[in-house]
């Protein structure tokens, strides 16, 4: 407890003068109180002495544990439950007053049913505990762009997270204040059994209620529930677009700047390709890679009709596995201090570790705090995460806090594919682009409860969070097509080919440098493609390859493209996208049928 936050001791069902001069705001964390029954209530105000008020409690409760304070100054660990360790898909649901309105791509109940079963499993879950209340803005605080919300919680360690992940506390409170509206999320992390959870999301009302887990996106109301599943319903009314994107700039020699958003579904590669650094032959040249957002983008035309971008996060909640000074040294240097690791393993002397770290340590303990123990489980789960402010990574681009946005060159699709997708392609135009976008499949990854590996359509990267029917969010995406628009060019990558050996053919990382300054080539007309059925694929010749080792099956398989395989593919994707019926947009189903009649 300090004296800069503002509590209300006893008084859960009068707010007091303190608390808010907003009346929706104060009405509803009273209702929320009565229903809660939490002993305290707490108005967060993002302060540095109130994080340090509730690290100090986390420790005393072992929620958190302090890392090695010489080598991670300020760093510290949290063991979730065993059952707990990432997002639950199957649990998930979208209310709206229509059953359709929410889609196949949806899990859905009427909003009086899923209000009803929330409500009953809200009530007294707070006793005995204190019941936080977060006002947050997702993006700059002073962009048009940006948005509000007001989580309300009973975990210290989703506000700590929170604090890190959003521009939480007093300014938020005061542009809510400003504008009267905001999103309510509601979450408890209850007895955290698997069996009594759900994320609930009422796009229609503003509203999510999330009961029964602490981890991530089920628990961080402000990230996919609010900036994904809400925005994006948000968006489709207000003619914007809220995506699952990473955003960067890419200097090129010439030192102009160009922007670039990518869709790859969880853990695909976003954070990897946003703080991407150039091999050295690159970076003698005067290549140089900005960081704006590693997870998702808001954008919406701007009056010269490009496509303006914000990254409504402020840190990073990142994958630690395969993290490393070779595959992202830039992610390194964010989490030297200051950082909140989740369910990694440590080394004797408390230092976070997790498979694929190459710092010549040696894990001594288990992400469930056993002695490490290669034959029962990874030191590190394979989704345990870092939290982190995004200002503590070296390649932070100061247009990252433009209110304006930066404005977006290019789009890109990708997934995990191991077999027949080329390593890069261009879309022939915006409806295409928006094809390729429709029929994305990866390998699904443990950022999600369930089986791993497993191929699926992921339109977007959207499929687990998309606020509304795919039907519609694709009419959405065909809609920005209109004259005076200048939209970016669309492309389609795929890191993760794989050759007969099973191994990836692409070297990735660094190296994917040598597929965006083909993409930035082709935005600005320097650079050759062969035109086939689908989309321009570069020849070897037109991309820099030097210094790679690429084996002829590696060339045939990244540069070429197999005609049988792609009927196939657009045949299964035009199945997919009529399985969606009557609301799936006419121009969607005319390209892919275009494609098919091309490969025939
Ligand atoms: P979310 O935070 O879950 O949305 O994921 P993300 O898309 O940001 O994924 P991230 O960048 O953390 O990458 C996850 C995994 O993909 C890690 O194990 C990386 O090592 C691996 N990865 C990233 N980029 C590449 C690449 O270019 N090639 C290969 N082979 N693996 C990659
Ligand atoms: C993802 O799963 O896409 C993530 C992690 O970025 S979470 O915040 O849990 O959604
Ligand atoms: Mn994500």
């Amino acid at each position: 407890m300090n004296a800069i936050s503002k509590e209300i001791d006893r008084s859960p069902i009068a707010p007091g003068p303190d608390a808010t001069r907003l009346k929706a705001l104060n009405d509803w964390v009273a209702e929320v109180a009565v229903l809660t029954g939490p002993d305290r209530i707490q108005w967060c105000d993002g302060s540095d002495a109130e994080n340090k008020s509730l690290i100090d409690g986390m420790l005393a409760d072992g929620t958190l544990l302090k890392l090695n304070e010489q080598t991670h100054p300020n760093s510290f660990l949290h063991r979730s439950d065993p059952d707990d360790v990432a997002r639950v898909e199957h649990l998930t649901f979208v209310c709206t007053a229509q059953e359709d309105d929410a889609g196949p791509n949806n899990h859905w109940l009427a909003p009086a049913e899923a209000h009803a079963r929330m409500d009953a499993l809200f009530k007294g879950c707070m006793a005995g505990r204190t019941m936080y209340v977060i006002p947050y803005c997702m993006g700059p605080i002073d962009s048009p762009l940006s948005r509000c919300g007001v989580e309300i919680t009973d975990s210290p360690y989703v506000v700590a997270n929170m604090r890190l992940m959003t521009r939480m506390g007093a300014p938020a409170l005061a542009r809510i204040e400003r504008e009267g509206t905001f999103v309510k999320g509601l979450h408890s992390t209850g007895e955290l059994d698997p069996e009594r959870r759900f994320i609930m999301h009422f796009p229609e009302e503003l509203t999510i209620k999330s009961f029964g887990s602490g981890y991530g996106g089920n628990a961080l109301l402000g990230k996919k529930c609010h900036a994904l599943r809400i925005a994006s319903h948000q968006a489709r009314g207000e003619g914007w677009l809220a995506e699952h994107m990473l955003i960067l700039g890419v200097e090129n020699p010439q030192g102009e700047t160009h922007y670039i958003a990518a869709a790859f579904p969880s853990a695909c590669g976003k954070t990897n390709l946003a703080m991407l650094i150039p091999p050295q032959g690159y970076r003698d040249a005067g290549w140089k890679v900005w960081t704006v957002g590693d997870d998702i983008c808001w954008m919406r035309p701007g009056e010269d009709g490009r496509l303006y971008a914000i990254n409504p996060e402020a840190g990073f909640f990142g994958v630690a596995p395969g993290t490393s000074s070779k595959s992202n040294p830039n992610a390194l240097a964010c989490l030297q201090r200051d950082a909140i690791f989740t369910n990694v393993g440590v080394t004797a002397d408390n230092q976070p570790w997790w498979e694929g770290l190459d710092n010549g340590q040696q894990p001594a303990t288990d992400w469930r705090g056993e002695p490490y123990d290669p034959a029962k489980r990874p030191a590190a789960h394979p989704n345990s995460r870092f939290t982190v402010s995004a200002k503590a990574c070296p390649s932070y681009s100061p247009e990252a806090e433009n209110p304006a946005g930066v404005p977006i060159s290019a789009i890109v699709f990708g997934g995990r594919r191991a077999s027949l997708v080329p390593l890069v392609f261009e879309a022939r135009d915006w409806t295409h682009g928006v094809l390729v976008g429709a029929s994305m499949g990866s390998e699904t990854t443990a950022a999600a409860a369930g089986a791993v590996g497993v191929m699926r359509r992921d339109p977007m990267a959207m499929k687990p969070f998309c606020g509304y029917n795919f039907a519609d969010y694709f009419a959405h995406w065909l809609s920005f097509d209109t004259p005076g628009a200048n939209l970016p060019k669309v492309f389609h990558v795929n890191w993760f080919r794989k050759g007969d050996d099973g191994k990836f053919l692409w070297p990735g990382f660094g190296d994917n440098i040598r597929v965006i300054e083909w993409m930035i080539g082709r935005v600005t007309g320097s650079a050759r493609a062969v035109e086939t059925p689908i989309g321009a694929l570069p020849g070897e010749d037109d991309l820099d390859l030097d210094g790679l080792e690429l084996t002829g099956e590696a060339r045939a398989k990244l540069f070429g493209y197999e005609r049988d395989g792609w009927h196939a593919e657009l045949q299964a994707i035009g199945d997919y996208l009529r399985d969606y019926g009557p609301r799936m947009p006419r121009g969607l189903l005319d390209e892919q049928e275009r494609i098919v009649r091309s490969l025939g």
